[in-house]
């Protein structure tokens, strides 16, 4: 619902917008999405990439959304999805927005999407 939200509202800014030609980005990038900092992963529709990390204990891995695409009404529509850990520990399930956990143990964490299960999985090995 919020993605649609947001969809409609960028859709009527830009129809507001017009002082001559069109202003969007070049790249295309639909503002709902969060690039993800160096040695983060990017959570996209039905994958998070990359889908393996290894990192030291003690570090904090951070996910960003890229979950929105542009419609054709120069809009854009997000679609939801979590991170979600075996042991319990989640994010909100989102369409937008980050999240970060810190790994204080050393172990394999695998995690997956609720919405999207085992095809959209992930592991961060701490070591
Ligand atoms: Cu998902």
């Amino acid at each position: 619902m919020k993605g649609l939200f947001v969809a409609l509202a960028v859709a009527s800014l830009s129809a507001c917008g017009g002082s001559g030609g069109s202003t969007a980005p070049s790249n295309n990038t639909p503002p709902g999405n969060t690039p993800p900092p160096s040695n983060g992963i990017s959570v996209q529709n039905n994958m998070f990439s990359p889908g393996s990390k290894t990192i030291a204990v003690g570090s904090e891995v951070k996910w960003a959304w890229n979950s929105c695409t542009g419609d054709v009404y120069s809009g854009q529509t997000c679609q939801s999805h979590s991170v979600t850990f075996d042991d319990g520990t989640t994010s909100p399930t989102q369409d937008q927005g980050t999240y970060s956990r810190t790994f204080g143990a050393a172990g394999t964490y695998n995690y997956h999407c609720l919405i999207h299960g085992a095809a959209m999985a992930g592991t961060i090995t701490v070591q």
